[in-house]
């Protein structure tokens, strides 16, 4: 009787034990986390605004001004491998309406242009690049269009479905799809009612893996400015219920940090210009975002765990400017040397609570490794160095498979006499990067002082930063 009631009790806790870990809450589909590990991708506008040093073209301007002189879609693709981009997107259709490539809906085109005769086409010249290259390209597709006559009617509904039909189904597939909130009056002098509804369902049908971009998604969200920055609080969810694409959009400062109980996985995405324009104006030269800019977007976008879309808009010869590809491989190098030497590779790592043969997953850099905490609140991890550091950042990262978990967390520093607080952050997600003055320590603590659930994190790391961010 004894050995049964025990044998029974073993059953119960091998049962216990070997419950499997599961997403706490939502979580992100398999696109979505490969959307999470491109960190930064570059964005490109060009059409006729980078001729006539235009931003919003009228719709009415004359095709024939499109005439790059030395258009070379290889050049941005090289410059984007440089920079360490993990892809680029295309403004394939501005708010002019201006087809990049030789729509069969427009009469406003690559083919009403002089370039190459009326034989070119930027989207297959750049998609072949890309696929030439192993880089992934994606499409803006502006939904508002100053120049189709049709615009303001409800048969433009069907054009714009035509469009992105062609688009998404004659260059191979796009990893993001970018639908642009602004909504003006197009030739006709009225505003349209975007059927949204339809044109999601159909893009889902022709590229089911699109991870489309919105003010509310569906895949990835606008991070409520132009200034390419993400908020230290960043939560992956959003409530979409009741709002709208453009004008009926969530305030900016939800966009910004999303929801802490949102219904659904819809990251942020924090897009920003190297110039001050998004299109390529002769007199921004002088203005091009220098490579210690770009790095504390970095830190402001990937850092509190977005991503970051970087616009890099060709000149008028069609290719990127040797200013900006100067200052995007001088992003690249701080990127690298900031994080080469990992103070945590072989550090002796201390838990309050869970298993401990798997907290070697946290140093390991291995994305697909992780360490489970057993205690929902004040999760401990001692960090034994090797040797003492001079140390001003704490790289964190989430294991997102299982959902975004951590709501507060400190970092301390050991003095040799107690633990001084030098950091407080609140979410983590897909990375945070703690920044604080710098400090001499051989140990550092971080406490999880707040989770929805027991935290999964994958990664931490330690390393002195010749940069401190600073609030751009
Ligand atoms: C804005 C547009 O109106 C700008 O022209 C640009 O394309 C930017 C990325 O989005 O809302």
């Amino acid at each position: 009787m004894r050995i049964c009631f025990l044998a029974i009790v073993c059953l119960f806790s091998i049962t216990v034990m070997a419950q499997p870990l599961v997403p706490f809450g939502p979580h992100p589909t398999k696109e979505q986390l490969q959307w999470h590990e491109k960190e930064f991708y570059l964005f490109i506008h060009f059409g006729p605004n980078t001729f006539t040093n235009k931003e919003w073209g009228e719709g009415n301007e004359d095709p024939s001004v499109f005439n790059p002189t030395a258009m070379d879609c290889d050049q941005w693709v090289r410059v984007a491998k440089q920079a360490g981009a993990k892809g680029i997107i295309l403004t394939a259709k501005h708010h002019d309406g201006f087809c990049l490539w030789p729509s069969n809906f427009s009469t406003h085109t690559v083919r009403e242009s002089k370039w190459q005769n009326g034989k070119g086409d930027v989207v297959k010249a750049l998609s072949d690049a890309c696929k030439k290259a192993g880089l992934e390209m994606g499409v803006y597709i502006s939904p508002w269009d100053r120049n189709h006559p049709l615009y303001g009617t409800a048969a433009y509904n069907d054009i714009y479905l035509s469009t992105m039909k062609e688009l998404l189904s004659q260059y191979g597939k796009f990893f993001e799809l970018w639908w642009d909130g602004a909504n003006g009056e197009g030739p006709n002098g009225k505003k349209q009612q975007y059927d949204f509804n339809r044109f999601q369902d159909s893009a889902f049908k022709w590229q089911p893996q699109l991870v489309i971009f919105s003010d509310i998604g569906p895949g990835i969200r606008w991070c409520g400015n132009e200034k390419g920055l993400n908020n230290t609080t960043n939560w992956n969810l959003l409530d979409t219920a009741g709002f709208k694409r453009g004008r009926g959009a969530p305030p900016t400062d939800t966009l910004n940090m999303g929801n802490v109980n949102g219904r659904f996985w819809i990251p942020a995405e924090a897009d920003v210009s190297i110039r001050p324009g998004w299109f390529y104006h002769p007199e921004e030269d002088t203005k091009v975002k220098s490579p210690e800019t770009l790095f504390n977007l970095y830190l402001h976008s990937v850092g509190n765990g977005g991503n970051l879309l970087l616009n890099v808009p060709p000149d008028r010869t069609g290719r990127i400017n040797p200013i900006d590809s100067a200052s995007l491989v001088g992003f690249r190098k701080l990127r690298e040397s900031a994080f080469t030497t990992d103070f945590f590779a072989n550090a002796k790592l201390v838990a309050n609570s869970g298993d401990k043969i798997s907290l070697a997953n946290l140093t390991d850099h291995n994305i697909r490794t992780y360490w489970v905490s057993a205690t929902q609140e004040n999760t401990e991890l001692i960090v034994n160095m090797a040797q003492k550091k001079l140390i001003n950042t704490v790289v964190l990262e989430e294991m997102l498979q299982y959902g975004q978990r951590v709501q507060a967390f400190t970092i301390e520093a050991y003095d040799g006499r107690k633990y001084q607080l030098v950091f407080t952050g609140t979410t983590i997600g897909r990375k945070r990067i703690a920044q604080f003055p710098e400090t001499e320590t051989g140990r550092i603590r971080i406490v999880i002082t707040h989770a929805k659930a027991a935290p999964v994190l994958r990664n931490i790391a330690g390393y002195w930063l010749s940069q401190i961010v600073h609030r751009p």
